[in-house]
């Protein structure tokens, strides 16, 4: 963490009002945000009355394990809300909650109606006030026990955020049916880009023991329709495809099951040479094809449900079908063919970028897949960064989506922020990701959003999906951080209901993780919605990207340009000299806006656009042009990183408002946070503007506060013990 005296004096008064604060309210210690969004405490007044008369007592008509899970937790929260037990019982009463599916009960579908049982389909449901044999009950149907689950953690939902339940009519199915946490997790407990502690998944201690926070992991997901798991890290160890390793992770498959949760393997592409045991990773190489589907058998027989693997190729240093000089396609497709017969799925990335390849990065991927469309097999997903480049504070979405009509398209965002500040920045990724489901294609006309490639509604397919990088750790707070577990939260929601409104997922995460206090939730909502924009404005302004320090991927680095590939120098993207500045993408450079569909194109050619969100991504410019705003380039650009830094600013005076509204101790966390987070936005903002100063050789225009410090000061800043580097694995000795 960087060094700043001035907020080092705010932190230490933060502290010594933590310590007598905390010592004053002793059991506020309890919110160490271990409970994560599913903070089931004391409702009062006369919403406890109301909820109370609606919460008698559960009856549910199955028993399966998922249909138990689901009883728990209505008990649990219902304990938590309104206090005293209620458990389970047989007798329908007024006041009752009753969970059943068609199969279960025919009243379930007289009650809850055939058609809205029907449009939800395996997992959604319906929640609604109605009667039952004489009596007035909340009924949570749905076609399937997972869809009873989902239900009862949305009635759970609407009481903790005190909402009506006289007259409940709720009914909602996901949108996409896979909906995946992927966990860059390291068989040392390590993790890739993590920031929150060790991996939870203690593997060495598998089978035998299974940590119950396997089981508040489970619960956490499946509060928010995240129905599928990665465990491991997509640079992947081929150990876990060991017999052993395989009886570890059906262990865990057992505990996610009645959450819904399907698991999943990242998988080395040429795992069976890897693990000694075929001559060739080649997969046209009957032994290694043969290899594949004995393994699938295997896992098969131990995991009946396993939901399939997940696999890097040709990326990073992960072999690949190239190894082969073998297409993309026909490398999926072998191992797709093992998984195919056990319904088995393939998530095949799309993250390439060539060790050797003068082309402009951001196109390589593009160029790779576009012409292999219709060729996967239908089991198989192309799971695609949200941008080309690689989950940057801001990003023009990754011309793939929708540009493959014939292919499964899935999407894949990061919820640890690598590039974003780690577990520390308070940066709220709903907006983002919402951002990028919202980006029109354009590839059947307007409306061809990203959402609707994704969910198939504009190509007409059934196998669709998101993936988030997981963000989960160790920690007793999960993610590093209280606001990063908002992530977590606006990834499923998101994932569950692609058109959801950011905004409101934001209120909806502060009531049920803080409370409902309005004087607590607008401001709360408001400086979420402000984080995103700072973090851009603070880091990579106007469309710059990929200038931090390299391998930890920790603070500004503009001036790097001594990396082996030029591709990861930050100098590769910014292209600042004496001139000016911006990566020339349009046809006059790297052509990277012909990948686009023609509308996009347009959009983006136009240096007016976009509130220039993307400017210098696309252009290259002088810095004494005028923009739109009536700036110049080098105006505009010092302008934004001072912006950046004065937002933080203003949400941290916001939260320190708030203080009497917020228990101790995750209001100390987060006003630290905030502290370091003005730190380092300040030094992203020097830095960078020392870096570019020494380019442009430009004044400041008045009101822009010179750096702190000279360039040479900000050069110098070395930072050997960040967290989330990339282990380099034994094998393959790749790190960066
Ligand atoms: O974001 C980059 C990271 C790598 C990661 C890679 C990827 C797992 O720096 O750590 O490797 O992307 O997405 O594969």
């Amino acid at each position: 963490m960087i060094f700043r005296p001035v907020l080092t004096v705010r932190c230490a008064l933060l502290a010594i009002m933590a310590v007598v604060s905390v010592a004053q309210a002793a059991d506020a210690l309890a919110e160490d945000g271990y409970q994560l969004w599913l903070r089931y405490t004391p409702v009062a007044g006369a919403a406890r009355d109301a909820a109370a008369a609606r919460a008698t007592g559960i009856v549910a008509l199955g028993d399966s394990p998922v249909v138990r899970a689901a009883v728990a937790e209505l008990d649990s929260g219902l304990t938590g809300m309104l206090g005293g037990a209620r458990g389970r019982s047989t007798v329908v009463a007024d006041g009752s909650i009753v969970l059943g599916t068609p199969t279960q009960s025919p009243e379930v579908a007289a009650r809850a109606g055939a058609l809205r049982l029907a449009a939800a389909g395996a997992e959604g449901f319906v929640v609604q006030s109605t009667r039952w044999q004489g009596h007035a009950v909340t009924l949570i149907a749905a076609n399937r026990d997972v869809g009873l689950l989902y239900g009862a953690f949305r009635l759970l939902a609407l009481m903790q955020r005190h909402e009506p339940l006289t007259t409940l009519d709720v009914h909602d199915a996901p949108h996409l049916k896979l909906r995946v946490l992927d966990h860059w997790d390291n068989p040392d407990r390590s993790i890739e880009r993590g920031y929150a502690g060790q991996s939870i998944w203690d593997f060495w201690r598998l089978p035998g023991y299974l940590d119950p926070r396997y089981t508040d992991y489970a619960r956490a997901d499946a509060s928010v329709g995240i129905n599928g798991v990665v465990f491991n890290n997509v640079s992947a160890s081929s150990v876990y495809l060991t017999p052993r390793w395989i009886a570890k992770v059906a262990a865990l498959a057992a505990v996610m099951r009645p959450y819904g949760i399907r698991v999943y393997l990242s998988v080395l592409f040429n795992s069976s040479l890897d693990l000694g045991e075929t001559k060739s990773g080649d997969p046209r190489d009957p032994a290694v094809i043969a290899w594949w589907h004995a393994k699938a058998d295997e896992i098969y027989r131990a995991i009946p449900d396993f939901g399939g693997f997940l696999v890097k190729a040709d990326s990073e240093g992960q072999p690949g079908p190239r190894d082969y000089h073998l297409t993309q396609a026909q490398g999926a497709n072998m191992i797709a063919g093992a998984l195919a017969p056990h319904g088995g799925v393939l998530m095949w990335r799309a993250f390439i970028y060539a060790t050797q390849d003068a082309q402009d990065r951001v196109r390589q991927a593009y160029r790779e897949f576009k012409p292999l469309d219709g060729q996967f097999a239908p089991n198989v997903l192309v799971q695609i960064k949200n941008g080309p480049l690689d989950f940057q504070p801001r990003e023009p979405v990754h011309p793939l989506f929708g540009a493959m009509p014939r292919t499964n398209e899935m999407l894949e965002v990061q919820l640890t922020k690598e590039y974003l500040g780690f577990s520390t920045h308070l940066v709220y990724l709903g907006a983002l990701f919402s951002e990028v489901l919202q980006w029109d294609t354009f590839a059947h006309g307007a409306g061809s959003t990203v959402a609707h490639v994704i969910d198939g509604s504009l190509d007409g397919h059934t196998l669709t999906g998101m993936a988030g990088v997981s963000n989960v750790g160790t920690d007793r707070d999960w993610a590093g951080s209280i606001f990063d577990q908002a992530d977590w939260y606006a990834f499923g929601r998101l994932a569950w209901d692609p058109e959801g409104d950011p905004k409101q997922i934001a209120s909806d995460w502060v009531r049920m993780t803080f409370s409902n206090d309005p004087a607590l939730v607008a401001p709360v909502v408001n400086m979420m919605l402000r984080s995103r924009e700072a973090v851009v404005d603070y880091m990579t302004p106007l469309g710059l990207a990929h200038i931090m320090a390299t391998g930890h991927h920790y603070g500004p680095g503009p001036w790097i340009s001594n990396l082996s590939r030029p591709e990861w120098n930050p100098v590769y993207y910014h292209h600042a000299d004496a001139n000016g500045i911006g990566f020339d993408r349009t046809a006059t450079g790297s052509d990277a806006l012909a990948d686009y569909a023609p509308e996009v194109a347009r959009r983006l050619a136009d240096t007016t656009a976009d509130d220039l969100k993307y400017l210098l991504w696309f252009h290259h410019l002088r810095w004494s042009d005028h923009l739109v705003s009536g700036r110049t380039v080098w105006d505009e650009l010092t302008f934004r990183y001072s912006r950046g830094v004065s937002t933080v600013r203003g949400m941290a005076s916001s939260w320190d408002s708030l203080k009497s509204r917020i228990d101790p101790q995750r209001f100390y966390e987060t006003a630290a946070f905030l502290g370091e987070q003005q730190a380092e936005a300040q030094w992203w903002r020097d830095a960078c503007i020392a870096y570019f100063a020494s380019q442009s050789k430009l004044p400041l225009a008045a009101g822009i506060a010179a750096p702190e410090h000279p360039l040479a000061w900000y050069e110098e800043q070395v930072y050997r013990y960040a967290p989330g580097r990339s282990q380099p694995d034994p094998d393959h000795g790749v790190a960066h």
